[in-house]
């Protein structure tokens, strides 16, 4: 057959019969081939789905909690879509055939396993007892034996009955008789699935209709629709001895539960003569943040209350300095602590572990509320204090308000998760028990001291035990065990729809899959308030919402700051208050344990000691290295500041930025800078000090302001030039107004070849700007000063071909001044002590200066007392100390 046919001959020669067929031929040809290609396409994204089964999840199913705002209740609704459209982004599509590393396992499987996400698990742990417990639980989940196959709730349901037949209806096309949920399912349908299914999402009725339909819904079906059992005959597929309804006619069936009604909290305001209760604050904290813990705790404070607090084992810093404050006698740090990852089992672990401890001490608490670094308060304790005192006996837990099965496959809950090596390993999918509503959503709470007491008692009912045992391999466990257990327990009727926490999401920005790294699967991350997101603290005023989230001062103090004036109902402060815009965070700390200082931010130390005694004619002690922290002002980064033993060095970054064609573009740039760790949510560098090695992984971050609205898109390309000349990578920029901001990360095999890398970028052939960054090369590895072959493997770089031709050659240096450069660098990696102290220190002239120094107690001329500047870390910082109970107020005073 002739392949191609041209049409314009057909039509000027409509008598030709035998065209026509030809043009009939062809177009049925394309049809069948469009077909074919539809299918093909459809198969392949079918196929995908059904190999990568990861699917995007909500980390924290925060809503924004009974919003009557309109505004806001639409924008909560487009974040949520957001999330869906990212879903096939995130989705990597993984080997099909995944076959068992055996070589790297020395113990006896105790099961065959042929699960391939069980298998991906076991070869990507790396560990044997990690392995082991991964075979472990996934052969106890194979054999049935790991979780419970039905539980009983104990939520009073008064005349309902699981499986109570209510007969025969006729239904309706257009006017269901149940109309909560609809579901459809070929093989498996059939009475006690479907009741299960409509039980599972808290539905009191169950009905199965047309052999494979299964709806369920909460509204009793009215006796009038009632119709002779015989109409309802059509069998099921998951079992040939029930009748699963007919052609709308419908089999319902109580599911054993009554319809749930969160309870309404009573107003506060109304006449309230209740006795105030007490409340625990139970502080869960992690990072370094500690002058915005003891921020909080200002705010927090009441001599009535109860502090109680969790510092992740890993964090011995933030537990050391705030040791301190168990001098008042409601502050007390656990000395049971866990390390716990996002998403991690282990977390519900170390909450129960904090609540038993708590019900065993001798303070006597009403309320838990759960806390983070991350949180604040949007209106004064003495609101909430209130607050719960009008609804005492109230449970407040946030529901996600979706569809229960759509919310189960999200949230991974019919997957069995395995916590080891700080991660969570996805190994399979999971059946949850029969016989309980699952519900989840935020894992922000407020509990009242019964259900913590029934929820945290050491010998647990069936229900809770069974329970423990499915969310001990769940991912996210605190954002639906909680809800699970008040539901199905006898507390069921004191349900409040409400955690008291307003949360910032931002899901464009925040779903980026962001906790892979720890979890087999995608997470998202609310955003830090900053001063634009002002409204919404103020829209949380006429609602019973106590608390916002996230804050961080490294990112945003202003607002911080705003909401502090606000909770005091001040304009500004009445007196002037010292480095009230400054922050502080730590690095590091000489009794830092466990982890071990970063040797690049080690040798940099070093060589800023070096530097400053060469300044100073002052005889201090520069030898002891004690803190390193990073210094903020008016929210933006500063200085590293190094505290030696009586002096403090402030270290600014150079920027090294050449512009040589600003127009059109690059007046606009605002900034451009090499580092590490992108923050993609809240799109910035978090190695602030910006500091590289051989081991690091180099980011571009821009950023671009006021680009002409003319919808143009520019597509920059930027050389990454290693420091003998070659170009090691390249990568593209797309510039358009809603991309302003943003990083590219080039791939460069480690270790990096240190020195001097510059990076060009370029727009149509053009050179536009260039940029340089050092990488440091190490006086330091793994903490102990460099050994030579240390120096040699990592001084040389990795050597590697180019590939990317000669298109770029006339940006690169030629081949003499390359000579000369690899001639330097070959001179350079083979340095050893002081020659090599030399080199790094010449890296450190090049693009760090020190902008400032201070001592501290010794007295030197010219040289100021930390004390008194407005920079070190020694200087007064009012808003973050901890002084004294006012005995009027029983709280701190707040600067
Ligand atoms: C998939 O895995 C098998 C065995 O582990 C391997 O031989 C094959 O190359 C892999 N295929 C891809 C596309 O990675
Ligand atoms: C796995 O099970 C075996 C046999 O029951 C046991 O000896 C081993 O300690 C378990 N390992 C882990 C890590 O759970
Ligand atoms: C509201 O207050 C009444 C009377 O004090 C109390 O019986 C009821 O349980 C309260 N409601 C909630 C949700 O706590
Ligand atoms: C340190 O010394 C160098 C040259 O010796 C000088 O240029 C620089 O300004 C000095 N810095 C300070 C902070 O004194
Ligand atoms: C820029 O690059 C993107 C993809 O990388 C491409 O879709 C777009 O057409 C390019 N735009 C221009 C103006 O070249
Ligand atoms: C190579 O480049 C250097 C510096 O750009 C220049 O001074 C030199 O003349 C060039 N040599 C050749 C052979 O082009
Ligand atoms: C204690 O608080 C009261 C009321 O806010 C205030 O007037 C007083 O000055 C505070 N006392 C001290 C010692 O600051
Ligand atoms: C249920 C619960 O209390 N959950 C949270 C308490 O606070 C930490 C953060 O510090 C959350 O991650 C928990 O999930």
């Amino acid at each position: 057959m002739q392949t191609t046919i041209d049409p314009k001959m057909v039509k000027t020669s409509p008598k030709s019969k035998y065209l026509r067929r030809y043009r009939i031929c062809f177009i049925i040809g394309i049809i069948i081939l469009s077909f074919q290609i539809l299918l093909v396409a459809n198969f392949l994204s079918q196929n995908k789905n059904r190999i990568e089964p990861e699917k995007w999840e909500p980390s924290d199913s925060d809503r924004d909690s009974g919003s009557n705002n309109e505004a806001a209740n639409s924008a909560r609704r487009s974040d949520d879509d957001e999330t869906n459209l990212l879903a096939p982004q995130t989705r990597k599509v993984l080997n099909n055939s995944i076959q068992l590393k055996t070589e790297d396992i020395n113990f006896d499987l105790p099961c065959l396993i042929t699960e391939k996400q069980t298998l991906s698990a076991l070869n990507r742990a790396k560990t044997q007892k990690c392995k082991q417990l991964i075979a472990n639980i996934s052969c106890l989940a194979l054999e049935n034996q790991l979780y419970p196959i039905e539980l009983q709730s104990s939520c009073p349901a008064k005349d309902f009955r699981i499986g109570k037949e209510l007969g025969c209806f006729k239904d309706e096309k257009n006017f269901r008789l149940l109309n909560g949920y609809f579901g459809v399912n070929k093989n498996d349908n059939s009475p006690k699935y479907c009741i299960n299914l409509c039980l599972q999402s808290g539905f009191t009725y169950a009905g199965v209709q047309y052999s494979q339909e299964c709806f369920c819904g909460s509204d009793e079906p009215p006796l009038s629709s009632k119709i002779p059992d015989s109409s309802c005959n059509m069998k099921c597929p998951g079992d040939p001895h029930a009748t699963c309804g007919g052609y709308y006619t419908v089999n319902i069936y109580q599911t054993g539960i009554k319809k749930f009604m969160p309870q309404i909290a009573n107003d506060s305001s109304i006449s309230n003569t209740n006795k105030p209760v007490k409340i625990v604050f139970l502080l869960t904290l992690n990072g370094r943040a500690l002058r915005q813990v003891k921020r909080l705790l200002k705010i927090l404070y009441h001599k009535d209350h109860y502090y109680f607090i969790h510092v992740d084992i890993r964090q011995d810093f933030l537990f050391r300095e705030l040791l301190a404050l168990e001098k008042f006698p409601n502050i007390h740090l656990t000395r049971k602590r866990f390390a716990t990852i996002w998403g991690g089992a282990s977390l519900l672990e170390m909450l129960r572990s904090c609540m038993s401890e708590l019900l065993q001490m001798n303070w006597n608490w009403e309320f838990i509320l759960n806390l983070s670094e991350s949180d604040f308060p949007v209106k004064p304790v003495q609101k909430l204090t209130r607050f719960l005192s009008a609804n005492r006996h109230s449970n407040f837990v946030k529901s996600h308000g979706r569809e229960v099965q759509r919310f189960i496959q999200k949230q991974g809950l019919d997957k069995t998760f395995v916590e080891c090596e700080y991660r969570m390993w996805r190994v399979g999918n999971r059946k949850l028990p029969f016989g309980i509503q699952i519900d989840g959503g935020s894992d922000w709470i407020a509990l009242s001291r019964p259900f913590v007491s029934y929820v945290a008692n050491p010998i647990p009912d069936s229900l809770v035990t069974g329970l423990l045992k499915v969310f001990k391999q769940t991912l996210l466990p605190a954002e639906s065990f909680f809800h699970t257990v008040l539901r199905n327990s006898k507390f069921c009727d004191t349900y409040v729809d409400n955690n008291l926490h307003v949360t910032n999401w931002k899901r464009k920005l925040g779903c980026k899959c962001q906790y892979k790294h720890v979890v087999d699967w995608c997470g998202c991350s609310p955003n830090d308030f900053t001063l634009e997101d002002w409204p919404k603290v103020l829209n949380t005023l006429a609602r019973p919402l106590y608390f916002a989230r996230k804050f961080e001062p490294v990112i945003n103090q202003a607002v911080i700051l705003k909401l502090e004036l606000w909770l005091h109902s001040i304009e500004k402060p009445s007196k002037r208050v010292e480095n009230l815009n400054s922050y502080w965070q730590n690095v590091y700390h000489y009794q830092d344990l466990g982890i071990q200082m970063d040797d690049a931010l080690k040798t940099l130390a070093n060589s800023i000691s070096r530097k400053t005694s060469i300044n100073t004619s002052c005889p201090v002690n520069l030898k002891t290295l004690s803190q390193i922290n990073s210094f903020h002002l008016n929210d933006h980064y500063k200085y590293a500041l190094f505290l030696y033993e009586d002096i403090e060095v402030a270290v600014k970054n150079f920027d090294k930025i050449t512009v040589t064609k600003p127009r059109p573009l690059m007046d606009h740039l605002s900034f451009l800078m090499v580092s590490t760790d992108y923050d993609q949510k809240e799109q910035l560098s978090r190695n602030f000090i910006r500091i590289l090695s051989p081991y690091s992984e180099p980011v571009l971050v821009y950023k671009f302001q006021n680009l002409p609205k003319n919808g143009k898109q520019y597509n920059l390309t930027c050389l990454w030039i290693d420091p003998v000349g070659n170009l090691r990578d390249v990568s593209g920029i797309s510039l358009e107004e809603n991309s302003l901001v943003g990083h590219v990360k080039p791939s460069l095999k480690q270790p990096i070849l240190p020195g001097i890398w510059n990076i060009k970028i370029l727009y149509k052939d053009t050179l536009l700007a260039q940029t340089s960054f050092p990488i440091l090369p190490l006086e330091f590895h793994t903490g102990k000063p460099i050994t030579s072959h240390e120096i040699a493997f990592l001084h040389s770089g990795l050597t590697y071909l180019n590939t990317f031709g000669d298109s770029y050659s006339k940006f690169l240096p030629n081949d003499s001044l390359k000579g000369l450069l690899q001639e330097k660098a070959r001179f350079n990696s083979q340095k050893q002590d002081d020659s090599l102290l030399e080199w790094i220190d010449s890296l450190v002239n090049t693009f760090y200066f020190i902008d400032k120094v201070c001592v501290n107690g010794q007295v030197c001329e010219k040289i100021d007392q930390c004390r008194t500047t407005q920079w070190s870390s020694l200087a007064p910082d009012p808003k973050s100390a901890i002084s004294d109970v006012n005995a009027t107020t029983g709280m701190f005073d707040i600067w």
